[in-house]
This record gives structure tokens, sequence and C-alpha cells, in this order.
């Protein structure tokens, strides 16, 4: 797994480099989601594409920019499934974007995950990686080092509120527990990309992030394999949980298809106990 961490850091490096040089513009291809590619998106996959080619160990790739699987190694033992530019279209504003990886054992579901990582590119260059049984470790990068910082334990109970989707196609009671929240004092941390909104709440203590099902986007927004399952894995590792709208855990989440959404609340076990009672879900 070192090997891997170990990629994804020489990967972080070379997707900063280009963030701050490539063209910002469309590129003219869309990815299997239907969704317009940024250059950014396109160079980002090829750059991860490249660097797992190397690793022997990992068997395949699937990656959200693209349809179907990339076998790589016939020995290998992971699948890796990654974002390679969450967020990407913020780039052109400035704000930090994130690349997420999900590295799996077997078949494409929640349990079958056995470590996860994300990069934030932002003001600095910073690195989450998580394995079965550890805290998620924090790692910053200077000058192309990525020096470990500390390990991530979310509090019972934070002061963040990052309510994601379009509110006017929120269902009542998730507004409700959304505005309940603010009653309490929360304070509203939401710029639209999930990998610093996320990386916030672990290292700010606590709270919840939210996309939710909408009325334009029923099963969520966010993908079970390269998001929300790699995230929901470092949120458990530290403490917090991670449900979909039923009460599930999201590491039980079995995709019928790679790019399958999924409605979804990481956070910290006080405001996970708020959801519950908003939603009426069973304990
Ligand atoms: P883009 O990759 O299209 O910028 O979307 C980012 C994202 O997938 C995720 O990073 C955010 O949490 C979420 O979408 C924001 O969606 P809303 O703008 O609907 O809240």
């Amino acid at each position: 797994m070192l090997t891997i961490f170990e990629t994804i850091k020489h990967i972080a490096i070379k997707i900063d480099h280009e963030i701050k040089t490539e063209d910002l513009g469309y590129s003219d291809s869309s990815n299997s989601s239907g969704e317009d590619q940024l250059k950014l998106d396109v160079k980002s996959d090829y750059i991860i594409e490249e660097a797992f080619k190397n690793i022997s160990i990992v068997k395949s790739l699937v990656s959200e920019e693209k349809e179907g699987v990339l076998e790589l190694h016939e020995n290998g033992k992971y699948t890796i499934c990654y974002d390679p530019l969450d967020g990407s279209s913020l780039a052109d504003v400035n704000l930090s974007v994130g690349s997420i990886f999900g590295i799996y054992q077997g078949e494409l579901k929640g349990e079958n995950l056995v470590a996860s990582a994300y990069v934030v590119y932002g003001p600095r260059i910073e690195l989450v990686t998580a394995i079965k049984g550890s805290k998620p470790k924090h790692y910053r990068a200077q000058e192309g080092l990525f020096n470990f910082i500390d390990e991530i334990t979310l509090d019972e109970k934070g002061n963040i509120n990052a309510p994601g989707g379009t509110q006017q196609n929120w269902c009542e009671y998730h507004k409700t527990f959304v505005d309940d929240l603010f009653s309490e004092g929360y304070r509203l941390r939401y710029s639209g990309g999930m990998v610093p909104d996320l990386h916030q709440i672990l290292l700010k203590g606590g709270g919840i992030f939210s996309y939710p099902a909408t009325s334009d986007k029923p099963y969520g927004k966010l993908r079970q394999l390269f998001e929300v399952i790699p995230f929901a894995f470092i949120y458990e590792q530290a403490g917090g949980q991670a449900l979909n709208d039923k009460g599930m855990r999201l590491m039980e989440l079995e995709p019928s298809h790679p790019h399958d959404t999924s409605p979804c609340f990481l956070g910290s076990n006080y405001e996970i106990t708020q959801l519950r009672d908003a939603y009426g879900m069973k304990n």
C-alpha cells in the first residue's frame, strides 16, 4: 500500500503544477457522466493513469472521467477508483480542488475498500491517507516533499455545517435538519468542492457535510466508488460516521454501475444523531 501512497505523492506534485500552469479552458470531450471536460480534467486523468501503469500491484483503474475499467497488471492486487480533479470547475476562480482515490480489493463495493487517500490543491498541497484500523494521516508538501503533520480524530461534536445541493430542491425535513444546526450556532462552510469542504471539517474538529437526495438529483450527485466511499472510510477511521439518506453506512454501498451516485452525510457523531432524528432513521 505504501507504494500506492508514494505514487499518489508524485501524482499530486505533477497535478498541482498543471493547475498552476495549464490552460483552464474546456477540452472538446465530455466524461462518462456527460459532463464537459476541462483540459485539466483530461491532463490530471492522464497523469494518474501513466503513474499507476508502473505499479505492478495495481490490477486495474476506474476513473470518474472515463467509462469502463482499464486493466493494467494481470497479477495485480488492487483496483484504484479515482476522481482525478474533483471540483475542477472551481479552478478558474482560484478555489481549492482535489483528487480522490479509493483502493479496492476484489469486487468494487464499499466493504472491499482497503484504503483511501485524497489530495487538496490549495495554498499548499495536502494529502490524507487512511488504511483499516488506523487513524487517517495528514501530510503537507513543502518543496515537493510531503511532511507528516498528525493523525486526524473527529470530535464528538463540531460547529461546521456544509450543506450541498440546490436548496430549493431540498425536501422539507432536510431543510429543517440544516436550519436547526444553524439555529444551534453552526458556521456555514461550503465551497462547492467536496475535497476542501470535507478536509476542513476533519481538520477543524468536526461538523457535518451533506449532499442529500434532491428533486433534481433523487440519487444524490456524488459518485459512490470515487467520492463517497473513499471519504466515508476516512470519516469512520477518524471516529465519525458516514450514512446515506436511509441510515445505511456508506461503506455498505454496492454500486450496480461504476458511476452510481448516493445521497451522503459525513460527520461527527452528534451531528449524525441529529440527522437520524430529522430523517426518522432507526438506530
Ligand atoms: P464539479 O466537479 O462539477 O465542480 O462538482 C463538484 C462536486 O462534484 C463536489 O466536489 C461538490 O461537493 C459538489 O459537486 C457540489 O455540488 P453543488 O454545486 O450542487 O452543491
